[in-house]
């Protein structure tokens, strides 16, 4: 733990009452300077701290950032958040945990950001991150399981995504094959998963979840692809950015447990009943042609299964998929 996240739970543990300077240097073994010094740094970052003569200092009020001690707290995982990295700004979270894997980082480790300077989609496409309203997450695991299987991780994130929208926001979200999460046809939710494998067997994949929350109508940017929203658009108020992540986290545990002892049925159930496009015809484009059908289910390997409308089941494994109408 850093010195700053040490004096934060020293703070925390004071539920609002005095710590004295000395006490703080003598818990940590730093100079009554270096205390000081945190403190400075933890009011430019927004913590109202305030200090009383012969007293010592007091926590009167922490900034809305999302902060790995608060999260830390209260998460009850097995594996996800075995190490919880926060940073207030990066170029991108995949970028940046990819580089920790490859140093060895612990099944688990999630790296969250305040802000993304060059957020990430697919296809070399951005993903707008402004600072202090969403959330930029990456989460690193390393599954036992074939490359072939990985896709079954996009859909076990966007399970998770849905069901923390519905659980935290009283928000009703679909899935979008493969990777997007809509509200009435908006966009809230990005996933971009990505992986290390050699021959068969995955080494380590990231699962990369940007969620729309705080973000007001007027830091959406202009030309977006498809309509885009968030929490605050569609609930009109705020949400607890912490509190969404420490459920979304314990989701994603559960369901990954579920995934390696069970197999990808029940995601798959799940990720079914929360698509808006089962049962439905559609069109899909691919890359030289495009085919009209129904909807009837999902493969293990995360392809669409298609119903054409001239000839049997269509296996879709890339492709923009579009609902037509009734
Ligand atoms: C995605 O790509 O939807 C994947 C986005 C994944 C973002 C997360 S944030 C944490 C982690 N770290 C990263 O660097 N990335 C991941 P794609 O399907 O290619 O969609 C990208 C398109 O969505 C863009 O071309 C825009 O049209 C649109 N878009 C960009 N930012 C958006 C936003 N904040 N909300 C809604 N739509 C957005």
């Amino acid at each position: 733990m850093s010195t700053r996240d040490q004096i934060l739970s020293l703070f925390y543990g004071r539920k609002g009452d005095c710590l004295s300077g000395q006490e703080i240097s003598e818990q940590l073994g730093i100079s009554r300077a270096a205390v000081w010094k945190q403190v400075k740094s933890l009011r430019e970052q927004g913590f109202r701290i305030e200090a009383k003569h012969a007293q010592g200092y007091r926590l009167l009020e922490a900034p809305e950032l999302l902060l790995s001690t608060d999260i830390k707290r209260s998460l009850e995982t097995r594996v996800i958040g075995s190490e919880i990295i926060s940073l207030q700004e990066v170029d991108s979270t995949n970028v940046q945990i990819k580089k920790l894997a490859e140093r060895g980082a612990a099944e688990g480790t999630v790296l969250i950001a305040d802000r993304q300077s060059a957020g990430r989609g697919r296809l070399g496409r951005r993903w707008e991150s402004p600072s202090g309203v969403n959330l930029y997450c990456s989460i690193l695991i390393k599954p036992q399981m074939p490359v072939q299987q990985a896709p079954q991780l996009t859909f076990l994130s966007s399970v998770a995504v849905v069901e923390t929208l519905s659980e935290v926001c009283s928000l009703s979200a679909q899935v979008k094959w493969p990777n997007d999460i809509l509200v009435n046809g908006a966009k809230i939710c990005g996933l971009l998963n990505e992986m290390d494998a050699e021959t068969e067997m995955l080494h380590y994949v990231i699962l990369g979840i940007g969620v729309n929350l705080n973000m007001a109508v007027e830091q959406f940017p202009p030309q977006l692809n498809y309509p885009a929203t968030s929490v605050l658009r569609e609930m009109g108020q705020r949400v607890d950015r912490a509190r969404f992540l420490k459920v979304l986290l314990e989701k994603i545990d559960q369901s990954y447990d579920d995934l390696q002892k069970d197999g990808f049925a029940s995601i798959r159930r799940r990720w079914e009943s929360l698509c808006d496009i089962m049962n439905k015809r559609v069109s899909v484009s691919q890359q030289f042609d495009e085919l009209t059908g129904t909807v009837v289910g999902l493969d293990p390997d995360g392809a669409l299964r298609v119903q054409g409308d001239t000839g049997g089941i269509e296996r879709i494994l890339a492709g923009d998929v579009r609902l037509l109408e009734t």
